[in-house]
């Protein structure tokens, strides 16, 4: 279940109110999470909504042990607390341990366009150094206004296709693990047969009378024969 973090007021809530029932509610700091599920056209996703004050912050580690995305949530306007928010998504993602973790996307949403002093997305980009995270994880910045419910759904539906894509290669992935599965057991009955039939096959062989390769035999030399005979 993605995890959407955040510092306090970027607009974590108002999006996902705005994205799940279309419109702005007047929302309070969140203290501790709530859970919320977005449902778009074919998109469900649903998310921990988790409080971005300081004193919140630490918890937000509880959320990371079976996250498959991060959601961030950056104020652009706050350019006082960019650094606050790089920190805390370097700190997020080292908590990230999971082998199946390694590759989680990371949705970035550059919120509160609308406001005339708001951060770009190149500078945020930077701010966030997010070109760093690029080999590890796959990631993407979207502009949007929560408040006027601009941007969230590119954003959700770049999510969504990650998600899906994830999904997908699981359900390969297992059914390719089914597949040599059953192209082992059928190995084994082979083999297994083989071993029935050569059993059978030595024990016939063994029964029959074999004869004693012991010196009182006579061994007929074809050389000696053939001379005998010219002399
Ligand atoms: N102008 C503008 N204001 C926004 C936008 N998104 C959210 N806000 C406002 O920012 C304030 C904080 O929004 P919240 O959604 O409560 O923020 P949050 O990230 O959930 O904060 P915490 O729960 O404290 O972590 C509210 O007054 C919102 O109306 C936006 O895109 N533009
Ligand atoms: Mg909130």
């Amino acid at each position: 279940m993605p995890a959407t973090i955040g510092l306090d007021a970027a607009g974590k809530t108002t999006a996902l109110y705005r994205m799940k029932l279309g419109e702005v509610v007047t929302t309070i700091p969140t203290i501790g999470f709530n859970v919320e599920t977005i449902e778009y056209k074919n998109l469900k996703i649903t998310t921990w909504d988790i409080g971005g004050r300081g004193g919140i912050r630490p918890l937000w580690r509880h959320y990371t042990a079976n996250t498959d995305a991060v959601i961030l949530m950056v104020d652009s306007n706050d350019r006082d607390r960019i650094s606050e928010a790089a920190h805390e998504l370097t700190r997020m993602l080292d908590l990230l341990e999971e082998p199946q973790q390694a590759e989680i996307p990371i949705l970035v949403f550059a919120n509160k366009q609308d406001l005339p002093n708001a951060m770009t997305i190149a500078e945020i980009t930077e701010q966030l150094d997010l070109s760093s995270i690029a080999g590890k994880h796959p990631w993407y910045i979207q502009q949007s206004s929560a408040t006027r419910g601009e941007g969230l759904e590119a954003g959700f539906e770049w999510l969504n296709t990650k998600l899906a894509a994830k999904e997908a290669s699981k359900i390969v992935a297992g059914a390719t693990r089914k597949m040599s599965d059953n192209a082992k057991s059928a190995t084994n009955i082979f083999t297994s047969s083989l071993e029935y039939w050569n059993s059978k096959l030595v024990s016939l062989w063994s029964s029959k009378p074999v004869a004693k390769a012991s010196n009182d035999i006579p061994i007929e030399r074809v050389g000696d024969s053939a001379v005998a005979a010219e002399s």
